[in-house]
This record gives C-alpha cells, structure tokens and sequence, in this order.
C-alpha cells in the first residue's frame, strides 16, 4: 500500500513540470494528438530570466481536462455517462496547481463519484473513439486514503513520465463505499509491452507494492463482474 513518504516527490515533480518546456523544446517534431502549439515570444524570453518566469505559465505537452461524474445526479432511467461533466481544461503548470487546490480531494468526495483526468477531446468513456480499443489498470486503496496517489498520478501523467506516454487516455479515481480504485486508461490494450512498461512505471512512482491487473474495455463491457486480468504487474 502506497505510503506518504514527505512531500519531496510532489515538489521534485512540480520541478520537472517547470522544466518540461526547456528539456523538450529540442527534439519537438511537431505537434501530436492533444499537444499545445502555441507558445508566446513572452514564454521563450522568460526562459533565462528568474524574475519574469516567476510570472510566466509554464505550458504542458498536453492539455487536460478534468470531468465529475456526481453519484447525486445519476439515475437508473438514464444511460450511463449522462451526468458526467467536463469541469476545467488546463495547459499550463500553474493552471493545472490552481484548480487542483481548490477542488475536492477523493477523499471529501462522496461514494459514488467518479474523478477523471483525461487528455483533451478524449471523454472517459469505452465508447470514447481513442479509448474504445483500450483498457484499464487499477490501484485499490482503503477508503479516504488515495489523495495523495491520485496527485502523484496526475503529477506523472501531466509531467509526462511514462515512457509510453502518448499511450495514456487519461485516469480516474472511483470512491467506492468499501474502497478508492484509481486506473489509468491507455488506447491500445493489445500493446502488451506498452501496457506493462506503464503499469510498473506508474507502481514504481506510487510505491504501489501490491499486484496490479489490466484489464481490456472489450471484456468490461460484457458486464462481468469476474472480468480476468489480461496483465499483471
Ligand atoms: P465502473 O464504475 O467503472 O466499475 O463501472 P465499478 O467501480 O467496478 O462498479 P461500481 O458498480 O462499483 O460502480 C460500473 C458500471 O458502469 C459498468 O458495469 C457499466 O455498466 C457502467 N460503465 C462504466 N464505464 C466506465 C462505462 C463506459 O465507459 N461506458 C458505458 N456505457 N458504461 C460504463
């Protein structure tokens, strides 16, 4: 189970993001699903100058979207996904910190509710086009205790720290009565090694000790509740 070590990874992870521009501006060959192409003359300039990039946005190779599915405003005789809503779409390092302090963490959520942060355009959803030949891996935590995991997968997810980044949908935390489950949705669920460098990397940046199953939309779609794991980490 993953323990809060300090808050040195979250802080040598903000470092990275505020780096991300400068180490990636040198083999950037051109833009991918997702990815921001503007930057200003003001972002380039502020590079060499401390004082102005304390002012200046730091953008990220992606931009995300966060989406609320409220257990409130589900109901039985609508389909499923009706009440999930995209709430705020960021790009940038400090736009990413300024929503994240001021929404609730999983644990203020309420069972039910499902958090997701996914690549923009891309809904969290099977029937998604990007997502609909993906799948899932999941992390269960006891209830209240997967804050923490779930700001180190956004960190590592909008940070770009998979190797196999470009695979990632996105991911979501499930606050359940009995337990929190956060997954990460990738896009081609046959892509074996793909699916298990980023399974080990993500338990590697959560200290995630316990084993770790993927499993294809295909097969969560046939409503089983016994659906097998077609990876483990
Ligand atoms: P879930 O919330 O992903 O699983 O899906 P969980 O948490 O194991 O189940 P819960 O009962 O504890 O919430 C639960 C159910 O929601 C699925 O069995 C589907 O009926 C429906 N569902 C979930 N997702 C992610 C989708 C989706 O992307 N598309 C559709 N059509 N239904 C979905």
């Amino acid at each position: 189970m993953v323990e809060v070590q300090d808050k040195s990874m979250a802080e040598e992870m903000e470092e990275k993001l505020r780096n991300l521009r400068v180490d990636d501006e040198e083999d950037d060959e051109g833009p991918e699903e997702g990815e921001i192409v503007e930057e200003s003359e003001e972002t380039r300039s502020s590079m060499g100058n401390p004082a102005k990039s304390l002012v200046t946005k730091h953008p990220l190779e992606h931009s995300w979207t966060f989406w609320f599915d409220n257990p409130s405003a589900r109901s039985k005789d609508v389909p499923w996904g009706n009440s999930i809503r995209s709430i705020y779409t960021f790009s940038t390092v400090e736009d990413f910190w300024s929503i994240y302090n001021n929404i609730h963490h999983p644990s203020k959520l309420a069972v039910g509710a499902d958090f997701h942060c996914f690549k923009n355009k891309i809904e969290p959803k099977w029937e998604d086009p990007v997502c609909a030949n993906g799948g899932k891996w999941t992390m269960n935590f006891p209830r209240v205790k997967s804050d923490t995991s779930w700001l180190y997968t956004l960190l590592a997810m909008i940070g770009e720290q998979f190797d196999y980044g470009d695979e990632i949908c996105g991911a979501v935390v499930n606050v359940r009565g009995k337990q929190d489950k956060i997954c990460i949705w990738t896009k081609n669920a046959a892509n074996e090694a793909a699916q298990v460098s980023i399974g080990k990397q993500w338990k590697d940046f959560l200290d995630y000790n316990d084993p770790m199953g993927f499993i294809f939309h295909e097969d969560a779609k046939k409503f089983d509740k016994n659906v097998k794991n077609k990876y483990t980490v």
